[in-house]
């Protein structure tokens, strides 16, 4: 005999959509007919299993005194009610689909609410959820509605009559496991909960059902097309063309394009018997054409990032507020376009990227991910028992987002491997919408897309396919190429993008990329700063692999959302300083130069000491000009002179106000002399003590001790840096993991043998062997100090012996400073730079705190060096370098910057710890992508260096 004892979750493992809901429509707003929004505080009660309770709840009367509280929309894991997990593609759960562990956390939801006092008294009412993970069941008044899976994507029921006046019960019950789960492994946070708005929306009779705003523009004519389809026939106005149509009806008159640069939105009205509806209507055209992705004829370069929802306390529950800002700051950062990677997102994003202007490719809520672990055995999406699920989501989708004009390409999910259920979601999607292009990276045939899409391949592989030369499916090889998922900025980094831009610049085939990813998504934490994978005890997990971003998780720009606004800058600005001359070139595709303002400065030895407006003509995209600048002003001899020229915003836009930097160049004139120091001044040794000009060392070990009556400890030889996500590579690279290769060689704990201390007339000079135990490698190190009685100079000689089959992480010297703060400097700023990221940094005169150097990574890192330092003073000390040097200083040692696991770990000492590098290694994007390019990898090879320290003050 068999008993059963899970009546009540039996939908829970269904892999059916879910039933009772309406079909899918398109998703607005605002209309003038009545609507009540249900956020807010709800009652809770969290079961361990989803078959705990029984259904009592949902009655009305239920006592619910004892109950919790949670604010909805929001994830109860992040309300004290359980715990949040982290996987990357790994299941946290057996795979054995549709069936979920029987621990399936299950949240009962309760609200009780009135309505508004003018509700109107006739026509009907729909529910809608914009978001629920994963699986909900929902009860109105005690009468049950019906249950739906599908976790970013919007379900409604009909409720006209159940709803009351007064004291209406919903009751909403969550699981967090589902057989919708199999469908939803992206590479983020498992996070329950109703965490998008809950909505009564009044219905009156006539009321607009669903509609499809149909807009195109003709770039031979410059007109649009305009036509409105909707189920119930009403009138489509729009005052500023002086349109008044019926519904199916089209109309072509003269207007303005949409595009992502110039985002041209006319307000319009669907006007039913029941209800007005606004529309914001852009008028653009999607097209492959020649091979190529084009937008009202012109073939776009996607400057894009990947967004997935992140608010490091409310998880994927985004408010407006936060919507807006991650869209004001992709625009202040030359951003154009976003993946929804890796579902819809709410749905006010998108009308916020057609108001400021961003190309998007919309995402379905779908990846199965963990099947790879299996070889995509059992995989939903090649399964027909799963097919009308995978069809629910593609409506869900389409329908809600069907008129944005902003949404360019539809994607059918991520990493789901192939099968006949994603054929099936591209042939319904381009049945319903034949005005946009498909997107799906796993089908590497493009057998069922417009876009040949890859992710994270190397920039040879890119330049490949660039040429034509990747070969592929007939079919493949006419596809443009996007790369939906490159460098990838987990830490420090991204290393490689203007190795990449110049790639998509070079060849039309490839029409850029989207940024891997936007946002770290880490989670707020008394503790730890900022949690990450583990930290909440998983027993699976996948670390700070969530924290990928390019801002921090509390949206603070990292240094590589900074260099990617330089290197995707939309205004080049160039030159070598011959001619007196710079060259400006507009990459726009759409917009002239009309909105920016252009703007010189001439700066000496790194001081601004002129600057004034810059006549540039109005360059059409593509145009570029060769611009006179004034007459340099007199400068003293030996000083280093040279432009900035930037380009401005004009006047304030939507996104920025005026003045701000949208692109800039430097132009060189002169170079820089270094100093020059004479070895005039003669060691002497007295007391134990060697002095040479303004310093003294120890006259055994030759260890420098002051400089100018400043202290200056463990100054020596320095090769390592706290591995970065980047230098510890991935797994499937084993070559690459240069922080494994480097902890493995023992470069973290290298002896430092001294072998000589000599006195010439001239020079003090330590000889010295450094070298990790247990190898033959070594670096022969010679230390050369000098004096001409006033400065010091250090002439570092580095000799490498034995087989380096690594590059280094860093060379060049360390030490130790009692209590330094301010720091200034002339070089590259203001913000952190390494080889392959160091397009964004400026050379100028800099100040900051010691503090302020770091860069505040997630899971510490190296970070803060700043590129091309001429010199620096700070603790009382200024040391100037011959070459130019990298600079770094901070208040805990490389070695407790590696052993910290969150920014908490970091305490700082009285020390400051100063690095003065003549090479650092690049860094690249091997967390999953590739690593630095050859040309910023730092060989152990022969060099020597200087610096020469002197007193300030
Ligand atoms: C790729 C995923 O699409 C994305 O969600 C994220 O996990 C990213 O990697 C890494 O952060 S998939 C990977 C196999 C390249």
């Amino acid at each position: 005999m068999s008993v059963r004892t899970t009546p009540a979750a039996d939908h829970v493992e269904d892999v059916s959509p879910g039933r009772g809901t309406l079909p899918p429509r398109s998703w607005y707003a605002s209309s003038d007919a009545a609507s009540l929004s249900l956020n807010g505080r709800w009652r809770f009660w969290l079961s361990a299993t989803a078959d705990a309770e029984d259904d009592s709840f949902a009655e009305p009367g239920y006592d619910a005194k004892g109950w919790a509280e949670v604010t909805v929309p929001g994830h109860w894991v992040l309300q004290g009610h359980g715990a949040p997990v982290y996987t990357n593609h790994l299941y946290p759960f057996p795979v054995d689909p549709p069936h979920v562990p029987t621990e399936n956390p299950t949240g009962d939801h309760l609200h009780v609410f009135d309505l508004p006092a003018d509700w109107p008294a006739d026509g009907e009412a729909v529910l809608r959820f914009d978001g629920v993970e994963s699986c909900a069941r929902v009860w109105l008044n005690g009468t049950e509605l019906g249950e739906f899976k599908g976790s970013r994507l919007p379900h409604e029921f009909t409720v006209g009559g159940l709803l009351k006046t007064v004291g209406n019960v919903l009751a909403v019950r969550v699981h967090q496991w589902s057989a919708g789960s199999y469908l939803e492994d992206q590479d983020q946070w498992w996070l329950p909960g109703i965490f998008r708005d809950v909505t009564v929306l009044h219905r009156p009779r006539g009321a607009a059902g669903d509609f499809f705003v149909h807009a195109s523009y003709d770039h031979v004519t410059d007109a649009g097309t305009l036509c409105v389809d909707s189920e119930v026939a009403g009138r489509v106005t729009v005052p500023e063309l002086g349109v008044d149509i019926a519904t199916g009806e089209p109309v072509t008159v003269p207007v303005e394009p949409w595009t992502a640069e110039t985002p041209r939105l006319y307000d319009g009205v669907l006007a039913t018997p029941g209800e007005r509806v606004p529309l914001r209507i852009g008028f653009r055209t999607v097209a492959l054409e020649d091979g190529l992705i084009k937008v009202n004829g012109t073939p776009v370069l996607f400057k894009g990032v990947n967004r997935h929802e992140w608010h490091p306390e409310r998880g994927r529950a985004l408010d407006l507020a936060t919507m807006r800002e991650d869209v004001l700051l992709m625009k202040r950062h030359n951003v154009n376009a976003v993946r929804t990677s890796h579902y819809p997102p709410h749905p006010a994003f998108l009308d916020l990227c057609d108001e400021y202007g961003l190309w998007v490719i919309d995402e379905c809520d779908l990846e199965t991910h963990g099947f790879v672990e299996q070889s995509w055995r059992d995989n939903p999406v090649d399964d027909d028992r799963w097919t009308p699920a995978l069809l629910d989501r593609a409506a869900r989708m389409v329908e809600r987002d069907k008129n944005h004009p902003s949404v360019v390409i539809w994607s059918l999910g991520n990493e789901a491997g192939t099968g006949r259920g994603l054929t099936a979601m591209a042939e319904w999607i381009r049945g319903r919408d034949g005005s946009r292009l498909l997107h799906y990276e796993g089908d590497i045939d493009c057998r069922d897309t417009d876009v040949y899409s890859r992710m994270y391949a190397f920039h040879d592989e890119v330049e490949r396919i660039g040429r034509g030369l990747d070969g592929g499916t007939l079919k493949r090889r006419e596809l443009p190429f996007v790369l939906c998922e490159y460098a990838h900025a987990m830490g420090n980094g991204p290393g490689g993008l203007a190795d990449y831009q110049r790639l998509f610049e070079s060849y039309d085939r490839l029409q850029g990329g989207f940024v891997w990813e936007w946002i770290d998504h880490g989670i707020a934490h008394p503790e730890l700063g900022f949690a990450y994978g583990g930290d909440f005890g998983e027993e699976l997990h996948d670390g700070n692999f969530v924290c990928d971003g390019l801002v921090f998780p509390d949206r603070r720009p990292s240094p590589g959302l900074v260099e990617f606004k330089k290197v995707i800058e939309p205004v080049r600005i160039e030159g070598d300083g011959a001619g007196g001359t710079v060259r400006v070139t507009n990459r726009h595709d759409f917009a002239d130069l009309s909105a920016l303002a252009f703007a010189w400065s001439y700066q000496v030895d790194g001081e601004t000491v002129d600057a004034g407006p810059l006549p540039v003509p109005v360059l059409a995209p593509g145009e570029s000009a060769e611009v006179k600048l004034p007459e340099p002003g007199p400068a003293p001899a030996g000083a280093e002179t040279g432009w900035t020229v930037r380009a401005l915003l004009a006047e304030a836009t939507a996104w920025g106000p005026e003045g701000h930097v949208v692109a800039w160049g430097q132009v060189p004139v002169t170079g820089r002399v270094a100093s020059s120091v004479a070895a005039s001044e003669r060691p002497a040794v007295s007391g134990g003590l060697v002095r040479l000009g303004p310093a003294s060392f120890d006259a055994r070990t030759g260890a420098l001790r002051t400089v100018g009556g400043v202290d200056v400890t463990g100054l020596r030889l320095d090769v390592w840096r706290a591995p970065t996500d980047n230098d510890n590579g991935a797994p499937w690279q084993p070559d690459a993991r240069y922080g494994l290769l480097w902890r493995e060689l023992g470069l973290h704990r290298m002896r430092h043998r001294l072998d000589a201390v000599d006195l010439t007339d001239e020079a003090l000079t330590v000889r010295t062997r450094v070298a990790p135990a247990a190898v033959d490698l070594g670096l022969r190190t010679v230390y050369r100090w000098t004096s001409d009685g006033c400065r010091l100079k250090l002439t570092v000689s580095v000799t490498p012996e034995g087989d380096w089959a690594v590059p280094l992480p860093r060379l060049g010297i360390r030490f130790g400073l009692a209590g330094a703060d301010e720091v200034s400097w002339f070089g590259g700023g203001p913000g952190e730079a390494y080889p392959d990221t160091r397009m964004a940094s400026t050379i100028g005169r800099w100040r900051s705190t010691v503090d302020d150097l770091q860069t505040p990574y997630v899971r510490p890192q190296e970070n803060g060096a700043r590129a091309d330092v001429r010199w620096a003073e700070l603790g009382g000390l200024r040391v100037e370098g011959d070459p130019a040097f990298w600079f770094s200083a901070r208040r805990w040692t490389s070695e407790q910057l590696d052993a910290a696991g969150h920014l908490t770990d970091l305490v700082p000492g009285d020390t400051v710890w100063v690095n003065l590098d003549h090479g650092q290694m690049g860094i690249g994007s091997q967390s999953c992508g590739p690593g630095a390019l050859p040309q910023y990898h730092l060989r152990a090879e022969p060099a020597t260096f200087s610096f020469v320290f002197e007193a300030n003050g």
